[in-house]
């Protein structure tokens, strides 16, 4: 990092999920300070907007992280301006339905493991050995509160998100001594479009979830991911947890029968 902690010039930063929420707002705010911007999602559309708006400093990437070939031939082939990646941030993933485990979706599992676990190492894996090569660099995982604490419904999701804070920590074991940081950001409810995405396009769902309370921004978890990245270059932020004031915690549940005993 520049001794000017907040210069973000010298740095390259591929963001994945960068059509949306955190990724997107994390890309307006690292070129903000400066940074060159690799915007990888899915939306054509939303990329090119993107691109509009920030200028020459942004390389859009249309890019299903799914695809362990396109995501190691995008990451092969970027253009020499863009190449040298010094920032990494982890943030496309989602959540799908809230059912029980046993009414829930097989096929929506299989799309939150494919997208937050296997989409998140393909490109770990595939920006790596440039990070190592040249001594520097930072991997920001996008985790959740859901990793940590358990919901009714959160099943598969919240799963994905222990991977995403085990990976995270593992990471920093392997890489000992290679000069790159790891961090697991861990929110809890910030409004995005991740309500709509978990129940399928119904936006009346989402907008309930939010409904009489102050979620996080968008900008909130930009921010929290900018002040890691903008830490000394020998200080590791190794997890954050945040969350909105009027989220907390509620009691173990207990099922109480009539019967005493049962
Ligand atoms: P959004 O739905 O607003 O953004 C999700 C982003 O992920 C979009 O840019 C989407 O782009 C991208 N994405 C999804 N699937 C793929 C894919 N297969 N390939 C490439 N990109 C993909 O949600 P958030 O910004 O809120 O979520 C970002 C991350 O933060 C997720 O990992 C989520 O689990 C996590 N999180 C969210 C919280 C919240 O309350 N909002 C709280 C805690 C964690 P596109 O569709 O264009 O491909
Ligand atoms: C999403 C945060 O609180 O909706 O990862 O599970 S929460």
């Amino acid at each position: 990092m520049n001794d000017c902690m907040n210069d973000l010039s010298q740095e390259v930063v591929f963001i994945t999920g960068a059509t949306s929420g955190f990724g997107l707002a994390c890309a307006k705010l690292f070129a903000l300070h400066g940074a060159r911007i690799v915007a990888a999602g899915r939306r054509a559309d939303r990329l090119d907007a993107l691109k509009r708006e920030l200028g020459d400093g942004v390389c859009r990437l249309e890019l299903d992280v799914r695809d362990r070939a396109s995501v190691e031939q995008a990451v092969s082939s970027l253009p020499d301006e863009f190449a040298a990646v010094t920032v990494l941030v982890n943030s496309a993933g989602l959540a799908l339905g809230l059912e029980p485990a046993q009414r829930a979706l097989l096929d929506d599992w299989d799309t939150m493991v494919d997208t937050n676990c296997k989409g998140l190492i393909y490109c770990t894996r595939a920006l790596l050995p440039g990070m190592v090569a040249r001594d520097r660099g930072h991997i920001v995982n996008m985790g959740s509160i859901a990793g940590t604490y358990p919901y009714p419904g959160g099943n598969v999701y919240g799963a994905t998100k222990a991977f995403v804070r085990q990976f995270s920590l593992n990471l920093r074991a392997d890489l000992l001594g290679a000069g790159i940081r790891v961090t697991n950001i861990e929110p809890g409810m910030a409004e995005t479009e991740f309500s709509a995405v978990r129940f399928h396009g119904d936006f009346e769902k989402a907008a309930q979830v939010y409904a009489g309370m102050k979620p996080m921004t968008a900008e909130d978890v930009a921010d929290a991911v900018l002040w890691c990245v903008t830490r000394p270059a020998h200080v590791n932020i190794n997890n954050i947890e945040l969350m909105p004031v009027s989220q907390a915690f509620g009691p173990l549940a207990v099922k109480r029968s009539k019967q005493p005993g049962q």
